[in-house]
């Protein structure tokens, strides 16, 4: 028997804390672990006791056993109930009265908002937490855990705070047999063979990580849907899921699959338009909101990538959303239509960037008031940095909402640390100029009148959730950047990195430096300069810029960056394939001249010589090579940078992580010197100085295969 296995054994016998597990990062950021020094001797000031109404709904009760749950382990004891100095009072006006008196500012906060101030009622200084709606209580009460645990000051809180978009939800690329699609932290969380009869304890530890952070919708089948999951036994399953999650806030959704009139409903046809298909969708919609009444809708993916829709019977998306819209209207609920859609047959005229603007633009104004059209934050697919997609601000007639993948495909998978919430922060504050200068895709969001954004989740049955520690920052960062799209994701770093290991200024700084260059350090050696869609075919695991024998051009990623003796990239320019002019014309401009345009995205809107002078005053070839080389020296900096950590982090996430960034180095290399062996063959010129000779020729890359990599 090893010998932490004694030890663990010895520790659970006598009751003490076992030092060897000392954290497998399963609590992710609500480790409410005890505090110290003057963090603890401020909280026992501020914590004496929770105090809320009679008979609390299960919401307010879930918020106040959040408090007890976080404040006991803060405080290292349980929590009184009495009104006392020092007690945190909780509820709304109705269903605390000692609160209506105080007569708080709550008419701006909606039903979601939350106020939470010190004030003295009866002589005695308290902290109020104070909402119109239960679930405001909710997100109040982890607002104020947040403080405590991140060692802010108590006093003299005055904190408003409501969500600015509607629809903070995760999307669950979860297959029914437990396989998660670009899954990488293990197998679903759902366990659907067993369900509805058993509810994994998880379900609720789940839907608690969510209400931590504002999420407050789950689709919990791939977007690939099959038609079983509206069937009446997953039906059930489904209801057993919404039951858990409800008091947390958080309504179910589920992918439809377009084709189940027929598929379970025995119809001879899908059309849309057809009154038997309509009154199908109606009837199965009526039978989930008779199990699930407060059902949050559809999410749909049609016509793309194989999936069924309405244009197979020479219908428009609009139609096709519609139909489904018109069955969860009467119950409140609302379709989320999915804009990623690029012609079934390869198309050598339409440049792929240009199609979801194409198709969607033209049916502005034609989709029914409970649809809002998903779109994923780039024009091609979740790439490591894309510009924005154009459609974002392109549809004044129809609420849009954006789609961004937390689970990273593109970007390293379960190893590689890459902190999203930087790509996530320069999405939302790119200007789109839709209603001029300012007009930022968060605000563009904010104003719509169902607003929302969908993340793709990255979550399976790992025990620490996200399948490294750091992937846990991008799942809270989405919801940070949900309820606030005009936040700060080096601020969210801060608060998830005091909360995940310790709020020790010492520790936090230079964690929050080392996460905050991770995502350009990822870009840099996976796809610097604009480059695009260069990584393996099928799992995209890897490099594969070579690839050009895949059925259709625009698969091939010899499409995407168009290397050739001249030089390298995508004209799109008037020259090209003017995806520019999809852009507000401030913006196409700007990216008309590749001088103007940002060198970040310079190979994504132009094919530029290989000697093309760029800002730096160095050829294009030299710049390429060396932000490949700085991508490498990135990872090696934060293998340093963690070391420096080491004293601040339990053994068992330190080791991991250490692991982990031996890993991302390794394949840092791997990248740069299999994209530089074969990007040399077109640009036939020396690596400048500092970036070593790739390690292997071009064709031990080309040969490498992995065909188990997870997530496929
Ligand atoms: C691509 C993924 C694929 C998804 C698709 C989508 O590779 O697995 O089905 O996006 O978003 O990025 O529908």
């Amino acid at each position: 028997m090893r010998l932490s296995r004694l030890l663990l054994m010895f520790c659970a016998a006598f009751g003490l804390a076992s030092p060897v597990l000392a954290d497998d990062g399963y609590d992710l950021w609500l480790r409410y672990r005890p505090l110290s020094g003057t963090a603890l001797a401020q909280a026992e000031a501020h914590a004496s006791a929770v105090v809320t109404g009679e008979q609390p709904s299960a919401t307010l009760a879930a918020a106040v056993g959040e408090l007890r749950r976080g404040l006991g382990g803060l405080l290292g004891h349980p929590i009184g109930s009495n009104e006392a100095n020092g007690a945190i009072l909780i509820g709304t006006p109705r269903s605390l009265p000692t609160l209506a008196q105080l007569r708080l500012p709550l008419g701006n906060l909606g039903s979601e908002g939350y106020l939470i101030r010190s004030v003295t009622l009866a002589g005695r200084p308290v902290t109020v937490i104070a909402a119109n709606d239960d679930r405001g209580l909710l997100y109040g009460s982890f607002a104020l855990l947040r403080l405590f645990q991140t060692g802010a000051s108590l006093d003299r809180l005055d904190i408003v705070s409501a969500p600015k978009l509607m629809l903070r939800v995760l999307d669950h690329w979860d297959n029914l047999d437990g396989h998660i699609e670009r899954g990488y932290a293990g197998n679903s969380l759902w366990d659907w063979w067993k369900l509805p009869n058993y509810k994994d304890p998880r379900y609720t530890d789940y839907a608690r990580a969510n209400a931590s952070i504002g999420i407050n919708g789950a689709v919990l089948n791939n977007v690939n849907a099959v038609a079983a999951s509206l069937t009446p036994d997953y039906i059930a399953k489904t209801k057993a899921l919404a039951d858990v999650f409800r008091p947390w806030g958080i309504k179910v959704y589920l992918s439809a699959r377009f084709t189940a009139p027929m598929e379970i409903g025995g119809l001879k046809t899908a059309d849309p338009l057809d009154p038997a298909v309509a009154a199908w969708w109606k009837a199965k919609a009526d039978e989930i909101y008779s199990a699930i009444p407060d059902f949050g809708g559809f999410l749909v993916k049609a016509n793309s990538e194989g999936q069924p829709g309405p244009q197979d019977y020479g219908r428009t998306h609009a139609d096709g959303a519609n139909v489904l819209a018109d069955a969860v209207r009467p119950h409140g609920g609302i379709v989320m239509y999915r804009a990623f859609v690029y012609a079934a047959q390869d198309s050598h005229t339409v440049d792929r960037t240009k199609q979801a603007y194409e198709s969607f633009k033209p049916l502005d104004g034609k989709f029914a008031q409970n649809v809002i059209v998903q779109v994923k934050n780039g024009p091609l697919d979740f790439q490591p940095r894309e510009p924005v997609s154009p459609l974002i601000g392109a549809m004044p007639k129809t609420p849009l909402m954006l789609e961004v993948q937390i689970t990273k495909e593109y970007l390293g998978q379960a190893t590689h640390a890459a902190y999203l919430g930087p790509l996530f922060e320069e999405i939302l504050r790119w200007d789109t100029f839709a209603k001029g200068r300012g007009t930022t895709v968060a605000k563009v969001l904010e104003g719509e009148r169902i607003s929302g954004i969908a993340g793709v989740a990255n979550i399976g049955n790992d025990r620490d959730w996200s399948g490294s520690t750091f992937n846990q920052a991008d799942w809270y960062a989405f919801g940070r950047l949900a309820w606030d799209p005009e936040a700060s994701s080096q601020r969210i770093a801060e608060d998830w990195a005091a909360m995940t290991f310790t709020p020790d200024p010492a520790f936090v700084k230079p964690v929050v430096a080392m996460m905050m260059a991770s995502r350009e350090a990822a870009v840099n050696y996976m796809t610097p300069l604009g480059l695009t869609h260069i990584m393996a075919t099928g799992h995209h695991y890897g490099p594969g810029p070579w690839v050009k024998d895949l059925a259709r051009a625009e698969w091939n990623p010899v499409h995407y960056h168009q290397a050739d003796a001249i030089g390298i990239g995508v004209d799109r320019t008037v020259s090209g394939t003017d995806a520019i002019h999809q852009y507000a014309p401030q913006i196409a401009k700007q990216l008309a001249n590749p001088k103007t345009t940002p060198d970040n995205l310079i190979l994504w809107f132009h094919h530029i010589p290989w000697d093309y002078r760029m800002k730096s005053g160095r050829t294009l070839w030299d710049e390429l090579a060396l932000h490949y080389q700085a991508g490498v020296d990135q990872v090696v900096a934060m293998q340093r940078q963690w070391q420096a950590l080491k004293p601040f982090v339990d053994q068992e996430r330190y080791e991991k992580t250490e692991a982990f960034l031996a890993i991302q180095l390794h394949e840092a290399e791997w990248w740069r010197d299999a994209c530089l062996a074969y990007f040399q063959t077109f640009a036939k010129r020396p690596l400048p100085a500092g970036v070593p000779a790739p390690a292997h020729p071009l064709s031990y890359y080309e040969a490498l295969q992995y065909p188990y990599a997870p997530g496929h």
